[in-house]
């Protein structure tokens, strides 16, 4: 699976969102990525809901469309009175977005581009607007400076999240005791089984779910500062080739970090890209030493270097987390949904228990974004569980939200406590392959 990313900066999102009503976005479609195709355009956004164009110029403007109504294919005018077109631009940070109705707002989706009818998107398939001030009134310098040239245009869908719960749908404290709390019941946790002294995470998920940024955000938290140590980075296809453990340095008053998380190569979509199921097994099961390089034509073979012949406990895996954007969640495909049934379905079979991570809250709902507490008041991120779980077929208990560090210098309270909250919950998932571990007939595949 390719993964995109958006090109707006924060300042440039908080002023898109002001023009919404409690909205989230996810990105459809990008320029610079699928090209200034009008077909791949309608292949990416057609029949989508409502759906923001965003385009970018030299001079720092930021404008295009909002409509209610489905992109497509058709020749006739369409007719969307919620729609309008906007304009803001990097310099005049203090000005609020310009907004323009139309009296009479009638445009096309047509073949020629997302024709808003005075602005004109992927005009002939290149990277220019078409404007022609008049189903829209404006001035064309407010507009767009007169600067028709792109240096990107993106597609994002927007949805209506829903505003605030009175009351949180799961109860967390957000002080600095329970900071203290969470990272004593961490330090103080220990695997049922002797011989075992941290628990074994595996982190599963397509590629750009924030996995290893996960791991370097745990390992932030114990450090008391922001660091990167496995790469992050938004390359379209798996930047992780390598099976790797991540060891925590203890830190944070903590002595003993019980656990270590293994990244691996992403989830992707197709039959024979991303992780082979093959080699996931061998993961579980202990067979795949550190630093592995996964081969994409063949699973581990028993004569590799890094095959390890008679795994113990302590090399299986003893709890698989999933992690999924929550930006994602909607746009989930089919193959990929029955690619997790399949990775499931080994998981369950080796009597390994699992939990879904759901990363970026902050990006999905901008209500996060404002202030972190909102996580569990947020009606969206509440959906977003609830619609994970579905899909996924695991219980509404076993998804945790979370936000990564990633554009933060600082270590940051909030961002903590929601971290240490997950490590929690895998410990205690963790927990439940010890207890079983008397059981073999559990244990056989
Ligand atoms: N806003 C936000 N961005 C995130 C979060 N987690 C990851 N990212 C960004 O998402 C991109 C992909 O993350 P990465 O950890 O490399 O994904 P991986 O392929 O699963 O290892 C990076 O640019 C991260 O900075 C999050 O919780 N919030
Ligand atoms: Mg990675």
């Amino acid at each position: 699976m390719s993964t995109i990313t958006s090109s707006l900066t924060k300042w440039q999102k908080k002023k898109l969102c002001s023009l919404f009503n409690h909205a989230s976005f996810s990105l459809l479609f990008k320029a610079s990525v699928h090209g200034y195709n009008v077909n791949i355009f309608h292949q990416k956004c057609n029949i989508q809901g409502p759906t923001v164009i965003v385009a970018y110029n030299k001079s720092g403007y930021v404008f295009g469309g909002f409509t209610s109504k489905n992109y497509g294919q058709t020749s006739q005018n369409i007719v969307d009175d919620k729609a309008f077109l906007f304009s803001f631009n990097d310099k005049e940070v203090k000005e609020d977005p310009l907004r323009v109705l139309s009296g009479n707002p009638q445009f096309a989706f047509t073949d020629s581009g997302p024709n808003f009818g005075s602005l004109v998107f992927l005009y002939n398939n290149t990277a220019t607007v078409n404007s022609n001030p008049g189903t829209y009134q404006f001035d064309p310098q407010l507009m767009h400076g007169n600067d028709l040239q792109l240096t990107e245009c993106e597609v994002y869908r927007v949805e209506d999240c829903g505003g605030l719960l009175e009351k949180p749908w799961r109860n967390v404290q957000w002080n600095s005791e329970r900071r203290k709390a969470l990272l004593s019941t961490i330090s103080g946790w220990k695997p049922s089984v002797s011989s075992v002294k941290q628990a074994k995470v595996l982190l599963l998920g397509p590629v750009g779910a924030g996995k290893s940024s996960f791991f370097n955000s745990i390992n932030s938290v114990f450090k008391g500062y922001v660091s990167g140590q496995a790469n992050t980075g938004t390359a379209g296809t798996s930047l992780t080739t390598q099976f790797r453990t991540y060891y925590i340095k203890p830190g944070s008053g903590v002595s003993h970090v019980p656990f270590t998380l293994c990244d691996s190569m992403g989830l992707e979509e197709g039959l024979n890209t991303g992780l082979d199921v093959d080699d996931f097994s061998s993961i579980l099961k202990g067979h795949i030493q550190d630093r592995y390089q996964f081969n994409p034509s063949m699973p581990i073979q028993p004569d590799s270097t890094h095959f390890r012949k008679s795994p113990g406990l302590k090399d299986k895996i003893h709890c698989v987390v999933y992690v999924i954007d929550t930006c994602k969640v909607k746009l989930l495909s089919d193959k990929m949904i029955d690619k997790f049934a399949v990775f499931r379905r080994k998981t369950n079979q080796l009597g390994i228990p699992q939990l879904v991570l759901l990363t970026k809250v902050d990006e999905a709902c901008p209500l996060v974004a404002e202030d972190l507490k909102n996580v569990y008041h947020s009606h969206y991120i509440n959906k977003m569980v609830q619609e994970v779980s579905a899909q996924l077929g695991v219980s509404l208990s076993a998804v945790i939200p979370v936000k990564n560090y990633c554009q933060e210098l600082e270590i940051d309270p909030q961002i903590d406590i929601l971290l240490l909250n997950a490590v929690v919950q895998i410990l205690r998932t963790a927990e439940g392959y010890f207890d079983d571990f008397f059981n073999p007939e559990e244990k056989s595949e």
